[in-house]
């Protein structure tokens, strides 16, 4: 039996999806920007997918959405966005971020302080949450952006974004969220939070790989990071890739209905809580963060005297598919950094296994990953030197 429970890195595109997506490849192909029947053939549909885009955050009419390649693209164009107008062309000169965010903000952010940006990385609570009351301590004068995650990739802990949204409103700086992962897992509306700017990317939620977008608030225009043809109103320049931008809105239809939602949040959770409670019978495990706030498909487990990378073997034998944190940044060994942020022991750091299911993960196939897993982590104890010889205080050093 093949199990794909690593869902926070891509997930399959919805087969509805994809046959939505066929006919743009052989038939319907004209460039969008071409003003013969070819390229006009493409409007009504590119029209229908942003409107299921503007539903699916609920989006008022006036707010912008751009097309981009991927959460990544809209994370930069923000960011650096926000350091051409505000900072090199205005006075402010501080971005507020989190530690825990994706590389795509960390590492921009990096970028922009080799530049003379001062930047500021919130820490997280010992729940793995960004407390909002943290973000108004940190505010100041020259600040130019707040940038914080509805959800995390590898814990699923949903982030305060109404409280922070306000916060941000009220000090009349912009706010930026990256809900790549919040998006088809919880309610996101960015009318209601006090969102300025937001990243989504389709693969996260049955979509196309490739295809992304950013929302802009009315009147929070930004310079765009890629320049060239007067594409999506001059804001990001080049082709539309049609198929995709129409795969991508109609897997946000999809995953944002309150039926599907519903269904994350009820059988996609059930099954997360049936692995995870499952595993959570092996004596010295724990759920990194605790249970509360959490996406319903995510858990991010540490087992004791096991580490990530071995188990990832074990299980890739099995044909069972998961991850010891971003699949972006598993090519090195470096302790994760999200497992880092929580102030934890290096062994702790090492020996997380995040698990991520969807609306196509099956009972059957978490009866087996259970199975398989409690399998592994029988072998790899009885072959850890760690687990053998270092005092058991895992869990009581969290
Ligand atoms: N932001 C968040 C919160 C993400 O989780 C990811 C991908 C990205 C941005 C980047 O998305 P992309 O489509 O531009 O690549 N996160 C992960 C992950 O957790 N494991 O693999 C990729």
């Amino acid at each position: 039996m093949e199990v794909y429970l690593d869902n926070n890195a891509t997930t399959m595109v919805d087969p509805e999806v994809y046959k939505a997506m066929e006919p743009f490849f052989c038939h319907i192909y004209g460039n969008p920007n071409s003003l013969h029947k070819f390229g006009a053939g493409t409007h009504p549909k590119m029209i229908e997918a942003l409107n299921y885009l503007y539903e699916g955050i609920n989006a008022a009419d006036e707010d912008d959405i751009i097309i981009t390649a991927n959460a990544t693209e809209s994370n930069n164009t923000v960011i650096k966005g926000i350091w051409v107008d505000k900072i090199l062309n205005g006075n402010k000169n501080h971005i507020i971020t989190s530690e825990v965010e994706h590389p795509a903000i960390t590492a921009t952010c990096k970028f922009l302080e080799t530049q003379g940006v001062s930047v500021t990385y919130l820490p997280v609570n010992e729940e793995g949450i960004l407390e909002a009351s943290v973000v108004k301590d940190y505010i100041k004068e020259d600040t130019a952006l707040v940038s914080i995650m509805w959800a995390n990739n590898e814990t699923g802990k949903i982030f305060p974004i109404k409280e922070i949204g306000a916060i941000c409103k009220e000090a009349g700086i912009p706010f930026h969220t990256d809900a790549t992962q919040a998006i088809g897992k919880v309610a996101v509306d960015v009318q209601d939070c006090n969102v300025t700017y937001l990243s989504l990317s389709a693969h996260k939620f049955h979509g196309p790989k490739g295809i992304g977008a950013l929302y802009v608030e009315k009147g929070y225009e930004l310079t765009p990071l890629l320049h060239g043809g007067e594409q999506m109103g001059g804001h990001r320049a080049g082709t539309v890739d049609v198929a995709s931008m129409v795969g991508m809105g109609l897997a946000m239809k999809l995953a944002t209905s309150p039926m599907a939602l519903a269904y994350e949040n009820n059988h996609v959770r059930k099954l997360r809580d049936k692995l995870e409670d499952a595993i959570l019978e092996i004596p010295e495990t724990i759920v990194i963060g605790g249970k509360d706030n959490r996406t319903p498909n995510t858990t991010l487990i540490s087992i004791r005297g096991v580490e990530g990378e071995s188990m990832l073997w074990d299980l890739n034998q099995k044909t069972i598919g998961a991850s010891t944190g971003s699949a972006c940044a598993s090519e090195d060994l470096e302790a994760n950094p999200v497992m880092n942020a929580f102030g934890s022991d290096s062994e702790l750091a090492h020996t997380g296994v995040r698990l991520s299911l969807s609306r196509f993960t099956t009972e059957e196939q978490i009866d087996y990953a259970i199975k398989v897993i409690k399998g592994a982590v029988n072998r790899l104890r009885d072959i850890s030197s760690s687990y053998a010889y270092t005092p058991k205080n895992h869990v009581s050093q969290l």
